[in-house]
């Protein structure tokens, strides 16, 4: 019988889970198999935090912001003193290749969804007034200005709005089957530097949980053939084997300069430059909207290699959801298949929340890492969003679905769609993070 935490309990335990993830200047990632900060999930970590603590969701989002490439870039991951990942930063070596890296902290080299914005809102609902957040408005939104710009500046190569990304990583959905057509042209060269991976030994049962070692020598290949253009912005989108229009971080960038164009305004940031953001969110928006496809009703991603669409059907594909852009009756019919049998609908989820691949698709692996398990966060994304549009029935109905799942206690790093089962890390804070905003906003 899976146990079920009341709401106090579940606050506690998700309080006492990010305090176990401190280390004293980050709370990381989890506490084996991520013990350092990601990116996107430091901006969810600083939305639960500001519930039990504001000043230190602020300096969270500092903590992030100071390890900022001096090109504007905010790095994927921010290294902590210990070890414990690979690949860590030697591999990396970001800061002797590039001189934007910063020496210290030590970075990895590429980046993550652009969420940060969202963050940075719901810490000021949460916290407005109080001198740290107002010196995160004043600070903080010039450094998320200039990352949406270097987005803008290295990563829309086909001036679209449709935003590229060079590694799978920088997707945050590593290994979806998204991505399985782009990684089947990156071939590994002899001269791939040995590895010793470290993930395998921290998750139960990694073989079926984690990426494969195939998956991973391209990993590492992406990771050398950005090493050899000493990770210069344009030439890594130049040389790159691996270069597709995300759909996915596309609208999550509409939306997220539509909300920074907003605190600008609210906190008289100069207006050319929330004119400009409400600019680059119309483009991405519209590229979004380019991206749909009206036979499947998703939205898809453009191998920017070979210039085809990428058909396959997961939870990426409902990505105009997030920022708005479609047509009335595009977006109806696109609500109405994400509620359907094929999505949240479907008949044998433990809980109606959307799986990142549908059950019904052929390439639907319950356990398998971004194919096919729930992953609480980006039901987070949809229910915050949901909200913004004014969809609040559908967003209440998605929080209290995620609340059943996460009931257990464990805030794992996702679940097994069909049993509710926890699975690969445990106590990950972006778990724990959104559970206590889900709690402090019903
Ligand atoms: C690689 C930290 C990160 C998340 C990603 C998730 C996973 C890393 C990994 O963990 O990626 O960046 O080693 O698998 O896919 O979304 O940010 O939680």
């Amino acid at each position: 019988m899976r146990p079920r935490l009341g709401s106090v309990q579940l606050a506690a335990s998700a309080a006492w889970t990010l305090g176990g993830n401190d280390n004293g200047a980050m709370i990381t990632a989890a506490p084996r198999l991520y013990p350092h900060m990601w990116s996107w999930d430091t901006a969810f970590i600083s939305i639960g935090v500001a519930h039990l603590d504001v000043d230190r969701a602020v300096r969270e989002l500092e903590t992030l912001l100071a390890a900022q490439w001096r090109n504007g870039m905010l790095p994927h991951i921010v290294f902590s003193e210990g070890g414990g990942y690979f690949p860590g930063p030697q591999r990396w070596g970001a800061a002797e290749l590039n001189p934007d890296a910063p020496d210290a902290p030590r970075t990895s080299g590429i980046c993550q969804p652009p969420v940060h914005a969202i963050a940075l809102r719901r810490i000021v609902d949460v916290g407005a007034g109080r001198d740290s957040v107002e010196r995160l408005l004043r600070e903080g939104w010039p450094r998320l200005y200039r990352w949406h710009e270097w987005l803008v500046r290295h990563r829309d190569p086909h001036a679209t709005g449709m935003l590229a990304i060079v590694h799978g990583w920088e997707s945050g959905m590593d290994n979806s089957p998204r991505w399985d057509g782009p990684y089947a042209a990156v071939t590994p060269g002899s001269d791939l530097p040995p590895y010793v991976r470290l993930d395998r030994g921290l998750v139960a049962h990694a073989a079926a949980e984690r990426p494969s070692d195939r998956e991973y020598d391209r990993y590492l290949w992406l990771i050398e053939e950005m090493r050899k253009v000493r990770y210069d912005a344009d030439q890594v989108v130049r040389t790159s084997s691996f270069l597709v229009g995300d759909v996915f971080v596309t609208a999550l960038f509409a939306l997220a300069s539509e909300v920074l164009a907003d605190l600008g305004e609210e906190s008289g940031q100069p207006t050319w430059q929330v004119r400009q953001l409400r600019g680059w969110a119309r483009r991405s928006r519209a590229a979004v909207a380019a991206a749909h496809d009206p036979v499947a009703g998703l939205a898809r991603d453009k191998d920017l290699r070979t210039g085809s669409w990428l058909p396959t059907r997961t939870i990426a594909g409902f990505a105009p959801l997030l920022c708005g852009g479609l047509e009335d009756a595009a977006e109806s019919a696109m609500r109405a298949v994400l509620a359907g049998p094929d999505w949240a609908g479907h008949p044998d989820l433990f809980a109606a929340i959307p799986p990142t691949v549908s059950p019904n698709d052929p390439g639907f692996r319950a356990r398998e890492y971004w194919r096919g398990p729930v992953w609480p966060v980006i039901a987070w994304l949809f229910g915050w969003a949901f909200e913004r549009r004014g969809w609040l029935d559908d967003a209440a109905a998605l929080r209290a679905e995620c609340l059943r799942l996460v009931a257990d206690g464990t805030f794992a790093e996702y679940y097994h769609p069909l049993t509710g089962e926890p699975l690969g890390s445990r106590q990950q804070s972006w778990t724990a993070t959104v559970v206590l905003d889900w709690l402090h906003t019903a």
